[in-house]
């Protein structure tokens, strides 16, 4: 069991927003993906206040060590989020942890409030980080944007508030620590790396012209930011960047997350959060010869007696 913001988890391994649509999952594998379901808790996709088509095609292109998405935030929209997806989320039977976006501290406000009167919902994420739309660059980018949006929903919601940091910005600590002095209780990082593709004429290839660059690409940077994150701010952090072993979600954890995140693996093998925990269990029994590792991974108690299969 892992405590993150007070919520509690039958394993550490989560899943990035936007990396694994369970309910298309739940559709496709049926109740046995509840029986070894395979995060901790479920994070939803970004929802914006209205619903949005999402970036124009092609939006993927595969790079030599993951891949760049245009996706461009497609989703139902707050309403439809409530009204359609949040109940068969609920239906995990893990934690969720909704994630939201919005051009401005007022439409985010909104987002927040109307999350708040949801039991369903166990934490919050905000996504400051997009790289596919220009306002998610800028706010994650600047550490006084950030604070100033985080000081204004943080009042609205007495549930945990994660914020989700870009790469893409010059010193992420900085921005990590406005958020942690507004009353954020826990920061998430890194999200993509703001990349291109050209096709054979020169031309951009994806329709959203720019994109995220993902996968093992982007893991020795996920692991320098976050070990520079944990330097500078307390919080709980969610660590994520081409993950796709135990060994990789160790490296993470030994860097200062208490959480890690799947993301691109997830798209390759549905069931990656299963088998990364499963060796990150292995590993921890192995490295230590008891149930916790070292300090830096004193969270993560592994229950060897249960085998926490969740
Ligand atoms: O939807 C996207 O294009 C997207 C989002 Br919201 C995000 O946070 N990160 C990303 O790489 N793509």
């Amino acid at each position: 069991m892992v405590d993150f913001c007070a919520i509690t988890l039958k394993r550490p391994i989560v899943n990035g927003s936007g990396t694994f649509d369970a309910i298309a999952a739940r559709r496709a594998f049926g109740v046995a993906l509840l029986r070894d379901f395979p995060f901790g808790a479920f994070v939803s996709k970004t929802i914006t206040l209205s619903p949005r088509e999402g970036n124009p095609p092609p939006r993927l292109w595969e790079a030599q060590a993951g891949m760049i998405n245009s996706i461009g935030l497609p989703n139902r929209g707050l309403h439809g989020y409530l009204e359609h997806d949040l109940p068969q989320l609920a239906e995990l039977g893990v934690p969720l942890i909704t994630n939201v976006m919005g051009s401005t501290a007022a439409e985010v406000s909104q987002l927040v409030e109307a999350l708040d009167d949801r039991d369903e919902v166990a934490a919050i994420e905000l996504n400051v980080s997009c790289p596919n739309v220009a306002t998610g660059l800028d706010i994650g980018a600047d550490p006084g944007s950030l604070a100033a949006l985080v000081r204004a929903v943080r009042p609205l919601t007495g549930k945990p508030l994660i914020v989700k940091l870009t790469p893409n910005t010059a010193d992420v600590a900085a921005v990590a620590l406005a958020a942690q002095t507004e009353g954020a209780d826990a920061v998430s990082l890194i999200n993509t790396l703001r990349a291109t593709a050209l096709d054979r004429s020169g031309a951009p290839w994806l329709g959203g012209v720019t994109g995220g660059l993902s996968g093992p690409a982007i893991r020795a940077i996920a692991l320098a930011q976050v070990a520079a994150v944990a330097r500078r701010v307390s919080l709980p952090i969610v660590g994520m960047g081409g993950v796709s072993s135990g060994a990789h979600a160790a490296d993470l954890i030994a860097a200062g997350a208490t959480l890690v995140a799947v993301g691109t693996e997830s798209f390759r093998d549905p069931a990656a959060g299963c088998r990364i925990w499963e060796e990150l269990k292995s590993l921890q029994i192995a490295g230590s010869g008891s149930t916790t590792v070292n300090a830096a991974q004193a969270q993560v108690e592994v229950d060897v007696n249960s085998g926490d299969s969740a």
